[in-house]
């Protein structure tokens, strides 16, 4: 089995992204599972095959402990990771090719408390990767690219997978996408950017930020995606193969079917054009796991 985790900020589209990806896996021969991680989903563009929700009740947390939707949803994390073999049985029973997981809507809970590491890192499969997805729109503002950068740096460096930055709703952005790739190729056009957007103080910061990034090789390139018009998955698809299998082709899982064709040309080619090489580096930071299930700090 393959894990991919999506994790992102609020919104920045990780269920759509799970439903889409599955839908364009399956589209290509392979056999996928989704696993909804979220215990404060009301809807979902999918239906999980394992779900978080069918252990774990969110509104129950919060009025047998008292504890307000954030407090409960720390709780709810911590208790994932003590029974995620439950919640996931429905899925190791059926081994299938690719597990899609689909994490928290508010990312903080899953990344910065113990717990995120612990269920990435015990969630059975052989290998794993995460895509982080930056919101297309958010970052379209120079100073927003750095900060969202700056997070995915951090995530990075927390959990121990192939790790593949994603630009969603590239439809959005259209006519910003091949910016915002340039920005990561260049520093300087960055650098540029934040100037004209920012003065005084912001673009100081701001500066010295992107500085500390580049130093450290943490600026990473994104895969533009967009899930309204399937631009991008292809790419995607090549870089989650490099991420998890080494460069096994995840199209070529069936025999295509004649005439289907792969992705529509037209539509992917600015994306093509401007799309990062999918190799993609592994973190070897290890992420400090503990336990702490222990109601204190949760209100
Ligand atoms: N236009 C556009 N909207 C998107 C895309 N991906 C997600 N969205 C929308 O963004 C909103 C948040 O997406 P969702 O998947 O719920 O985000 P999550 O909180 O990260 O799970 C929803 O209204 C989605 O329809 C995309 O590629 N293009
Ligand atoms: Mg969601």
């Amino acid at each position: 089995m393959n894990i991919v985790f999506s994790v992102g900020t609020a919104g920045s589209g990780k269920s759509t992204m799970t439903s889409v990806l599955k839908g364009w896996l399956e589209g290509r021969g392979w056999d996928v599972a989704t696993v909804n991680l979220d215990p404060g989903a009301r809807s979902l563009p999918y239906e999980p095959d394992a779900d978080v929700r069918s252990v774990i009740d969110i509104d129950e947390l919060m009025e047998r402990h008292g504890l307000g939707p954030n407090g409960a949803l720390m709780l709810a994390v911590d208790l994932t990771a003590a029974r995620l073999r439950e919640i996931v049985e429905p899925i190791d029973e059926a081994s299938p090719d690719y597990v899609l997981v689909d994490t928290p809507g508010q990312m903080e809970p899953f990344v910065y408390r113990p717990s995120g590491p612990l269920i990435v890192e015990q969630f059975p499969g052989e290998s794993k990767a995460m895509l982080f997805l930056m919101d297309g729109w958010l970052v379209s503002d120079p100073t927003n690219y750095v900060s969202v950068q700056f997070l995915a740096a951090s995530v990075r460096l927390r959990f121990r997978v192939p790790f593949i930055p994603v630009l969603t709703k590239a439809d959005l952005v259209e006519d910003s996408v091949g910016r915002m790739l340039g920005w990561a190729a260049s520093p300087s056009a960055l650098e540029a950017a934040i100037s004209d957007k920012s003065g005084g103080e912001s673009y100081l910061v701001h500066r010295r930020l992107l500085s500390i990034l580049v130093k450290s090789g943490y600026l990473e390139r994104p895969i533009p995606v967009s899930a309204v018009t399937g631009a991008g998955l292809l790419n995607l698809s090549s870089a989650l193969a490099n991420a998890l299998t080494g460069g096994e082709d995840l199209q070529d899982r069936a025999p295509r079917r004649r005439g289907q064709a792969m992705e529509p040309a037209a539509l992917m080619a600015p994306l093509i054009a401007a799309a990062p090489d999918p190799a993609q580096e592994t973190t070897t930071h290890s992420p400090s796991p503990g336990s702490g299930l222990t109601l204190s700090g949760y209100s």
